[in-house]
């Protein structure tokens, strides 16, 4: 069963962590309302904002009574609060896996992505090239991990699930920084091009 009201998501466009939270919603169909916050005009630090999150960062959900913050823990409490469709498997210690590869795919890569991000923030004139092909070849060496465990299946845990969620936003900003898609990781340019066409990502470019 769905949430009595709508459930509120304090959100920015272009937020990864937003467009996480996004997927999830949209895959389980539950109804939700989008409550804008501008990073850029700071509203995320203003003293009301802060009372929902201390962190003063989106996505925020408000569930009826419940209020919580970060994207991946929002995302396993509407799996474990609207179950169906399941987006976890059921067996612990595939559940536990899923955790890790999302975590690796998260934080482990987190380094090498920012600096590349960052570089890529820069004037064209004023990057660094050298840092920029440092951190995409780091990060296309730590993406062969992925390439290994999708193997034949369509996702990267068998069935969609959160797992695909969770790193789809960071994957296709990877696609616009020109890591992806590379010849060396072939199965994981099958798997962005799949996920892109389901209803639940369209709806949260
Ligand atoms: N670990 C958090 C990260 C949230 C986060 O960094 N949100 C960014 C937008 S993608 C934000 O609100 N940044 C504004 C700021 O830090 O002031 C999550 O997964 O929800």
């Amino acid at each position: 069963m769905g949430p009595e009201r709508p459930i509120k998501l304090y959100d920015f466009q272009s937020s990864p962590n937003c467009q996480r939270v996004k997927v999830a919603l949209e895959e389980k169909k539950i109804p939700y309302e989008i409550l804008p916050v501008d990073l850029r005009k700071g509203e995320q630090k203003k003293p009301d904002f802060l009372k929902l999150n201390p962190y003063g960062k989106v996505p925020v959900i408000i569930d009826g009574e419940t209020v919580l913050y970060e994207s991946c823990i929002i995302n396993e409490y509407l799996e474990e609060k609207y179950p169906e469709p399941s987006l976890m498997p059921k067996d612990p210690a595939k559940k536990a896996k899923v955790r890790i590869l999302i975590d690796y795919g998260l934080n482990h890569l987190d380094s090498p992505y920012q600096k590349l991000r960052q570089e890529l923030m820069k004037e064209e004139k004023e990057r660094n090239q050298q840092t920029i092909e440092t951190s995409k070849q780091d990060l296309k060496n730590l993406l062969q991990r992925f390439e290994r465990e999708i193997g034949s299946q369509p996702y990267l845990a068998g069935e969609f699930s959160l797992l695909d969620a969770a790193l789809i936003p960071r994957f296709l900003r990877m696609e616009g920084f020109g890591v992806l898609p590379d010849a060396s990781l072939p199965r994981l340019g099958e798997w962005v091009r799949r996920v892109k066409e389901r209803p639940s990502v369209r709806a949260m470019l």
